[in-house]
């Protein structure tokens, strides 16, 4: 798994992610998310928790999207839809749908929040910058507000074990320093532009809190 890990094969599927009249296909999305785990297993099993996590989530929803009702789950737009006209969200407090694709997939869009702005980071970072800090600042400006402490704390333990940074460049294998910067370059703008209709497609359908 950790061979075909590529800085390259995540910019890819974030750019299938969006069709012409950018809705998000949830097939890519779900592939980007996969590309992730698979490079974060190969940083070791303090990170297992957290893949397990994301893997659960995958998998609720490539089920959705390989299920009876598939067609509805396409897209990120025809899922909302879908969900919401036949009440198959719970949207004040858990109840008959714990697991609706609406609420797993948020999960990971507050996650890809995460991964933007440490992405960000990381292109901009110098020699002396650490990925743990760069990771756990990106953690508390965005993911760790909908996290309870226990969590918050293990998640703080994981990121004391990231490689630093030279390491992490490459890993990433993607070339040089520089090839991965500008790699980080054209990938950023996609990932944002994902989170960003996502986000306002939530946000218009008041779905950002689900619980
Ligand atoms: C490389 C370091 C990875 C750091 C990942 C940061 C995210 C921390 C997330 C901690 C999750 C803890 C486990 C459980 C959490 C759940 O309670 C929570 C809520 O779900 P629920 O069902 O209880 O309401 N789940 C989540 O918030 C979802 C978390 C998904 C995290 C997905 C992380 C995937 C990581 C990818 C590694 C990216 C490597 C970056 C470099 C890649 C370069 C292209």
């Amino acid at each position: 798994m950790a061979d075909s890990f590529s800085l390259q094969n995540v910019l890819d599927n974030f750019k299938s992610c969006l069709s012409d009249n950018k809705e998000v296909f949830l097939k890519y999305y779900i592939s980007g998310w996969r590309e992730l785990v698979s490079f974060m297993n190969s940083l070791g099993s303090v990170f297992a928790f957290i893949s397990k996590d994301a893997v659960n989530k995958i998998q609720i929803l490539e089920n959705f999207l390989t299920g009876e009702n598939g067609t509805h789950y396409l897209t990120v737009q025809s899922m909302v839809k879908y969900e919401l006209d036949n009440e198959l969200v719970d949207l004040t407090k858990r109840g008959s749908h714990p697991e609706s694709g609406c609420r797993t997939l948020l999960r990971l869009h507050r996650a890809l929040r995460w991964l933007q702005l440490f992405l960000e980071s990381l292109r901009t970072s110098t020699e002396d910058s650490k990925t743990s800090v760069m990771c756990s600042d990106a953690y508390n400006a965005s993911l760790a507000q909908h996290h309870p402490w226990l969590i918050r704390k293990a998640t703080g333990m994981a990121f004391c074990a990231l490689p630093g940074r030279d390491t992490f460049f490459e890993v990433l294998n993607a070339g040089s320093h520089q090839e991965v910067v500008t790699l980080l370059g054209e990938a950023l703008p996609l990932i944002s532009e994902v989170y960003q209709i996502t986000e306002d497609l939530y946000a218009k359908n008041n779905l950002l809190e689900l619980p």
